[in-house]
């Protein structure tokens, strides 16, 4: 008998979706965000739908929309085409052998069959991923405007509203004694009033860090992402033994394996993670990174690539799975784009993200946005 989970159909397209601002990191500014949609047909008529997004093209890692649309389309589609989408592990093991690495790609690929196996039952996608712990999360929001004013009009509006008061500081780009008086200045207008964080991209060197962490750290900053290179894990190590108790050191672009995840827990080289579901490869690669942190007493933080709502959502899912020892979330990527693709957007209140419930992950796309945004129908970069 056909299983109802038969993978019938596999689809991707990349979407050009503009953001309200510029969005200015270490390594460039962003004027727009191209997710990788997946949409999934099963034999027993479910629908779902994954994403993957990534930041500045080929800039964050090595995968691009482009490169993440044509492993899915070449390479990852045929070799599901006809396999039982619901035996998760058994479908990532079939997207290794396709396919190495492309962590992205295969994400965007399993989200949505984790979407569509959970719609085939009408199951919300947490109960396919553990089952929900937490039913909301703090929720932060990114100041990377590149501009001082700006960044604290956008802090003050968005307490006022009872938004965000978690944010994180994109530094990096500049000299960086004026990143450390532009964090200064934030700090100094929200002291005791938010909590801060920087994400300084891999930037700067082992020494540099040294130098100016510390004076960040008494400006209130508590959470220090990714201060150097992906590769340096003896200069994360320094940092997290120097900055200690005052401040957290949290890796991102380092910690993307259950190896990676080791390797940081063995070296002691960093007190949080930033787990994402791109990354890591899927939402259950994502649980397994997770599962490493919290048996060596590393804490974890809900990290974005600025997805839409789907991707959003999906994260969401799999962080409602996981433990006690979090430090809230960014899933804020659809409030950065002009418009979104689903129907109705994830809920914030009091601070906190409100997990989504099923079917699914508990979003509804809209048919009419997904074509207006679609690369190949805008026509200007088929793909
Ligand atoms: C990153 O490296 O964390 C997440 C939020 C944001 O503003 O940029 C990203 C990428
Ligand atoms: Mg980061």
């Amino acid at each position: 008998m056909t299983s109802p989970c038969r993978i019938e159909r596999l689809s991707v397209r990349v979407l050009d979706i503009p953001t309200i601002r510029p969005h200015r990191l270490a390594f460039g500014a962003i004027s727009a965000q191209s997710p990788v949609i997946v949409a999934v047909r099963l034999a027993g008529g479910a629908l779902g739908h994954g994403e993957a997004a990534t930041i500045g093209g080929p800039s964050w890692n090595e995968e691009s929309p482009e490169s993440i649309h044509h492993a899915v389309a070449a390479h990852l589609a045929p070799a599901l085409l006809g396999e039982d989408g619901s035996r998760f592990e058994a479908v990532l093991a079939r997207m290794d052998r396709a396919c190495r690495g492309n962590a992205f790609a295969k994400s965007a690929v399993e989200m949505a069959l984790v979407d569509a196996v959970a719609r085939q039952f009408g199951l919300p996608a947490w109960q396919l991923l553990g089952g929900k712990r937490h039913a909301s999360l703090p929720l932060a929001w990114t100041l990377a405007s590149g501009d001082a004013g700006r960044d604290r009009d956008e802090a003050e509006q968005r307490l006022a509203q009872r938004q965000h008061r978690l944010f994180k500081l994109k530094i990096g780009a500049r000299e960086p004694a004026q990143d450390v008086a532009h964090v200064a200045a934030i700090a100094r207008g929200l002291a005791g009033r938010a909590t801060l964080t920087v994400d300084v991209n891999q930037a700067w060197d082992t020494g540099t860090a040294r130098r100016h962490l510390p004076a960040l750290v008494d400006a209130g900053v508590s959470l220090i992402e990714q201060p150097v290179a992906r590769w340096n894990v003896p200069g994360l190590k320094i940092l997290a033994a120097e900055l200690g108790p005052r401040a957290s050191v949290m890796a991102d672009e380092t910690v993307c394996t259950p190896q990676d995840a080791l390797l940081l827990a063995r070296e002691q080289a960093a007190q949080v993670f930033s787990l994402k579901v791109a990354k890591h490869g899927g939402l259950l690669r994502t649980r397994a990174v997770a599962a490493v942190a919290e048996a060596a007493d590393i804490g974890w933080y809900g990290g974005t690539m600025l997805e839409t709502s789907l991707g959003s959502a999906a994260s969401a899912h799999v962080f409602s799975t996981l433990g006690s020892q979090h430090h809230g979330c960014e899933l804020f990527g659809p409030q950065l784009l002009v418009e979104d693709i689903v129907r109705e957007p994830l809920s914030i209140q009091d601070f906190a993200l409100q997990l989504p419930d099923g079917p699914g992950f508990g979003v509804e796309l809209d048919p009419a946005r997904l074509d207006r945004f679609d690369r190949a129908r805008a026509g200007l970069h088929p793909v």
